[in-house]
């Protein structure tokens, strides 16, 4: 059959639709405030007209310390919690495991670790801002995610004002500007303020905001860091007045905010106020110029269209709203498309001392939800989900160095718990290398954390081709590898191999006595985890020429590995045995992890594993916390089901609340679009982005298939700069739900299998 495609000769010429979030009222709560960072500063714009509250924050403000959490006798216990296991005694290996096979100490504190040595990520501190009284018409708050930049307009006594905020990746400052429309008009008083473990005094013409976080140990220094405010006025009179700096009746006023810590090396006082002097040097459009030209470097590889909706030109809340009253607004998860992109570029850039994080760097907290860590049982994969396909593989690289900084500890676990060469990664991770299993053998003890997170490197060669990538990846995904060709063990039953103990993410089945147990052998998700590793280790041990005894060794016993199997429900079996989950609509949809984002269940290579992962997805049900919903999205997208997976997105899209109680419970959306577990984690907003993505294109098999879950309601679109596995860029545009343009970049010309709907053929891309 012929594929009806008209290919473009040229490149699709598109400019990127403008897409903004927009109030009409100041924020009353955090998740209403507008997002700004660079990769290390970040800011929160609430838009307070006499009072404003800009959370500050900075990536690397990390309570807690490198520590030792491993128990040096783990190991002596393995034997007797496998043979546990291989009885059929899941329970009682889960005792044994949690007398013995946790981490030693209080580890993450249950996720309040903040004055234990796992430590916490925490807010750097408010800039507060007062303003004369009045009261003010006309008001709007935007953000837009092309330049990146918050405004916040009013009009006041007859005065019409305006408030810029940008966060700066060249010029490493927050920056804000206050204009009016009549000279002399702008009055504030400004201070920089924090809770905890703060002082603030004055330093030449700054106010310096220094402190030093709790090490979590003693007689060890914790995260020292210094953040410094410089006002510049033009016209009207500054003055100082304890921890307030204040102008009067000035035309214009431009607030500088520098902040470093010692995480990335020392003086940070002097570093801070060295960032002031040069920023200060600049005029607000070199500034404002310098910082959109670096945002748009990143932001405009990717443009998407979709139909817009009747209310699209409302605020963010009222769009939110009329999309759960049943209107259609496609273009609304264009704009969450778009605020993912926005969100990692602004919380993860080439140079970012550390990865996004679970609220990326936005947090008001100084006790940060599951202490704002990196949890790898799927929230800081999911971050980065959308970076390849997304275009922006290059702001991976602080996720990248964080996995390779896991390897040395996790080696000295492997051998601690398993006596295991290679290294290995549990459930949560924090900036001092925490490699342990965590403290609950209820939840802490899955042991694929590092491996899934090792996915991530091979992602990074399979979109660019790079042989300098391979190069890189290969010791820490050969060394992840190690790990399991040690650590793997013979199960009784069948004789396959498996790792023991394990989890499956923190869900429990009903062992035969209707216990709810955790511990349990070779759970769906690791043998997955493990045969995607082998595989990948394998190819690229061939590629490199490199370790051939290694890879005949991982080949024999990746066919070894426990295969899928599909349970009584007809759904894929989570566990080994087909045991029944404690809770059948559990968030973590593990067992399908092989459907995405590995390919191992695919609706055309592996038809009978895609109609049981379909029974999983009908017995999770829809419902649920925000990544599980994102994920669910992408899962739908794999099975080819368009209409579903835009579904869950309403879902996902449906509006939250964090002062209304009624509302606080599900995942959805909160007004500034930030993803509600609840609550608020970043998660979900990433997945959501890599979801959209690949109902529009997907690269994980021999074929490219070009629109593979496109919902009836997207009726019409384009999109620009998608990226595909092989080195490839993708643009293509439709109309009345058929593909009408495609052209693909290579950088080389080369003829690529495509599939569109039942119809496959073969397009050069040059
Ligand atoms: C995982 C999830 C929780 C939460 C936490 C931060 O452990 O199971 O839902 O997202 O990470």
């Amino acid at each position: 059959m012929l594929l009806h495609v008209l290919l473009a000769l040229a490149p699709i010429v598109q400019a990127p639709p403008s897409r903004a979030l927009v109030f009409d009222a100041p924020a009353k709560h955090f998740t209403e405030s507008l997002p700004i960072g660079n990769g290390r500063l970040g800011a929160m714009v609430f838009g307070g007209v006499e009072r404003e509250r800009i959370v500050l924050n900075e990536s690397t403000m990390w309570s807690g310390s490198k520590q030792d959490a491993d128990r040096k006798d783990a190991h002596e216990h393995l034997a007797a919690i496998r043979e546990k296991l291989f009885a059929g005694d899941g329970r009682g290996a889960q005792e044994l495991l949690q007398q013995h096979f946790t981490c030693a100490g209080p580890g993450s504190g249950y996720g309040n670790g903040k004055d234990v040595a796992f430590g916490c990520y925490q807010t750097l501190g408010e800039l507060v801002l007062e303003f004369d009284a009045g009261e003010a018409t006309d008001y709007r708050r935007t953000l837009d995610l092309g330049t990146a930049q918050a405004k916040v307009t009013y009009t006041q006594n007859g005065v019409r004002f305006e408030r810029e905020a940008l966060a700066s990746g060249p010029d490493q400052v927050l920056a804000f500007r206050f204009t009016a429309s009549k000279p002399g008009s702008i009055s504030l008083r400004a201070k920089l303020a924090r809770k905890e473990s703060s002082m603030v005094a004055l330093a030449g013409r700054d106010l310096v905001l220094a402190g030093e976080l709790a090490s979590g140990q003693k007689d060890v220094h914790g995260v020292q860091y210094a953040a410094g405010l410089r006002a510049l006025n033009k016209g009207g009179a500054r003055s100082y007045d304890g921890e307030f700096v204040s102008v009067r009746g000035a035309d214009e006023v431009v607030l500088l905010v520098a902040a470093r810590t010692s995480f990335v090396s020392g003086s940070d006082a002097t570093r801070a106020v060295g960032d002031l002097d040069r920023a200060a040097t600049k005029s607000w459009s070199e500034l404002s110029e310098r910082q959109a030209t670096d945002h748009r470097a990143f932001f405009d590889r990717v443009a998407l269209e979709l139909p817009k909706g009747a209310s699209a030109d409302r605020t963010t809340p009222e769009r939110l709203a009329a999309l759960e009253r049943g209107e259609e607004d496609p273009d609304l998860a264009g704009l969450l498309f778009d605020y993912g992109r926005y969100l990692l570029i602004s919380s993860s850039r080439p140079n970012s001392p550390l990865p996004a994080n679970l609220q990326g760097l936005w947090a008001e907290e100084y006790q940060t939800p599951w202490n704002g860590d990196f949890h790898i049982n799927i929230n800081l994969q999911m971050n980065y989900w959308p970076a390849e396909v997304a275009a922006l593989d290059d702001c991976t690289e602080p996720m990248l160095k964080l996995v390779e900084g896991l390897v040395a500890p996790g080696r000295k676990t492997a051998q601690n718990y398993y006596g295991a060469r290679g290294w290995v990664a549990h459930v949560i991770t924090n900036p001092w290398g925490f490699t342990s299993p965590g403290e609950g053998a209820d939840w802490g003890s899955t042991c694929t954390g590092g491996a899934w997170m090792a996915r991530h490197l091979w992602e990074r060669w399979l979109y660019s081709r790079d042989p300098a990538v391979l190069e890189r990846i290969y010791p820490t995904l050969r060394d992840a590898a190690l790990f399991f060709d040690d650590m793997l063990v013979e199960e009784p039953t069948h004789h396959w191999l498996v790792t023991a103990p394990s989890n499956s993410p923190e869900n429990a089945y009903l062992d035969a006595q209707g216990r709810a147990v955790n511990t349990c052998m070779g759970p769906t998700i690791d043998q997955q985890i493990v045969r995607e590793l082998f595989g990948a280790v394998i190819t690229a041990s061939e590629a490199l020429g490199a370790d051939p005894e290694l890879r005949a060794e991982l080949a024999a016993k990746r066919a070894r590995l426990a295969p899928h199997q599909i349970g009584k429900h007809g759904q894929v079996q989570e566990w080994l045995v087909d045991y029944d989950e404690a809770e059948p609509q559990h968030r973590h949809v593990s067992p399908l992890f092989g459907l995405y984002p590995s390919d191992q269940i695919d609706p055309r290579t592996t038809p009978e594993l895609a109609r049981a992962a379909r029974v999983t997805l009908e017995r999770r049900g829809d419902a649920s916390t925000g990544w599980s919903l994102a994920w669910k999205i992408a899962f739908w997208a794999r099975l080819g089901d368009g209409d579903r997976a835009w579904k869950l997105a309403k879902l996902l899209l449906k509006p939250s609340s964090a002062s209304d109680p009624l509302r606080y419970h599900g995942g959805g959306t909160y007004p500034n679009l930030f993803c509600a577990h609840p609550p608020f984690q970043i998660d979900g907003n990433f997945g959501a982005s890599a979801a959209v993505a690949e109902m529009l294109v997907q690269s994980h098999g021999a074929e490219l298939a070009v629109l593979p879950a496109l919902p009836k309601a997207w009726k019409d679109g384009r999109v620009r700069g998608l990226r595909a596995r092989g080195n490839l860029g993708v643009d293509l545009a439709w109309k009345d739900g058929k593909l009408t343009e495609l052209v693909l970049h290579s950088p080389t010309p080369r003829d690529v299998k495509v599939r569109v709907g039942d119809e496959v053929r073969v397009v050069q891309a040059k």
